[in-house]
């Protein structure tokens, strides 16, 4: 979670200094989800992204580095600069890409819970297959908000509904899409009772809190592996900063502001780890200068980094293989 605020923090200093090109979405604040969800995965599983992703991709596992790279558009981005802040993928680590499109990695992950569902199948036919080694994981969505009003979140829960596919949507409720209050864009409070429209569990968890998130995503993950089909996780959570780096989010009451920031996760799991003895100041203070030397080292290589040459931008624009094997 540290590693996440202080690489938001950073990228808000850097994009001022110029060195970022284009939007910043932070997501300070919101740590504890993508930290909780991440820790309930394995190695075979998917996630997708939003424009806010920057949380998922390290929480992924993604090296500060490339991500740096990525944000400076150079070429040892993640996406050799072509994805930049809002689209990162890296197919390693099981990112299939962060998306600029509000809700458009909903359906994007529902493809990947079928394939994995096939995965299953081959498995029990073809043990010998590469795709086989799949057949315990998962995917995992992560949206805000906004997104769960789109179509295709809906038609995304009725096919993984309908079809049992391993897909954990995980819904990050901020309280803001852009800059419209939840309770102008819906007439529900928890957006986790669209679940039942769909004959599917919807579970809530303090977004705030790393543990509460990790234990509702397990219980989901384990479901899903069982063949049990899949959840919708309501995270309950805020964004400290504005929309995107520059909106001063003057349009939040200041007391709601206030609540939420008493709220941070990142404080709170700090003082759960020292009232249970768990981890001393002295850990926590070296855990702080680790995250920042290695932020340090990746900006300075991210700098070092060069800009791709303009021929390469026709390069990485199709997939050469074909008929289902690209992803598994
Ligand atoms: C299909 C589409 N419509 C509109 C936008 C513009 N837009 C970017 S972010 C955003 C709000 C998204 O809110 P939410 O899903 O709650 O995510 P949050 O920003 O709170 O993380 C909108 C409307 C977009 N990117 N894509």
């Amino acid at each position: 979670m540290v590693l996440i605020r202080r690489f938001e923090e950073r990228a808000a200093e850097l994009r001022s200094l110029g060195y970022i090109p284009g939007f910043l979405h932070p997501y300070i604040g919101q740590e504890a989800v993508a930290v909780g969800a991440c820790a309930a995965l394995g190695p075979h599983d998917y996630i997708t992204s939003t424009h806010r992703g920057h949380g998922h991709i390290l929480a992924r596992g993604g090296d500060p580095r490339y991500m740096y790279a990525e944000l400076f558009a150079r070429r040892d981005g993640y996406n050799r600069a072509k994805g930049g802040s809002l689209h990162i993928a890296n197919i390693e680590l099981g990112i299939i890409g962060a998306n600029g499109i509000v809700g458009g990695g909903i359906p994007i992950a529902v493809g990947a819970g079928l394939a994995l569902k096939q995965a299953r199948q081959i498995a029990v036919h073809h043990p010998d297959d590469p795709r086989a080694r799949r057949a315990d994981g998962v995917a995992v969505t992560f949206f805000g908000d906004g997104a769960s009003n789109q179509g295709a979140f809906h038609e995304s829960l009725n096919l993984a509904a309908l079809w049992r596919l391993p897909v954990i949507f995980i819904c990050e409720n901020n309280l803001y899409g852009e800059f419209t209050p939840q309770h102008k864009h819906q007439t529900i409070r928890d957006i986790a009772t669209r679940a039942s429209s769909y004959a599917i569990p919807g579970l809530i968890a303090d977004g705030n809190d790393v543990l509460d998130v990790y234990r509702v995503v397990s219980k989901a993950a384990e479901d899903a592996r069982k063949g049990r089909g899949p959840t919708l996780v309501e995270c309950k959570t805020y964004r400290h900063r504005g929309h995107y780096e520059g909106d001063m989010g003057q349009y939040r009451p200041a007391e709601e502001v206030a609540f939420w920031l008493e709220a941070d996760p990142i404080k709170n799991y700090r003082r759960l780890l020292l009232a249970g003895a768990i981890c001393t100041e002295d850990e926590l203070r070296a855990l702080d200068q680790a995250v920042e030397q290695e932020l340090e080292e990746a900006v300075a290589f991210a700098k070092a980094s060069p800009p791709p040459a303009p021929e390469e931008a026709l390069e990485d624009v199709f997939v050469e293989s074909y008929g289902g094997r690209a992803l598994l």
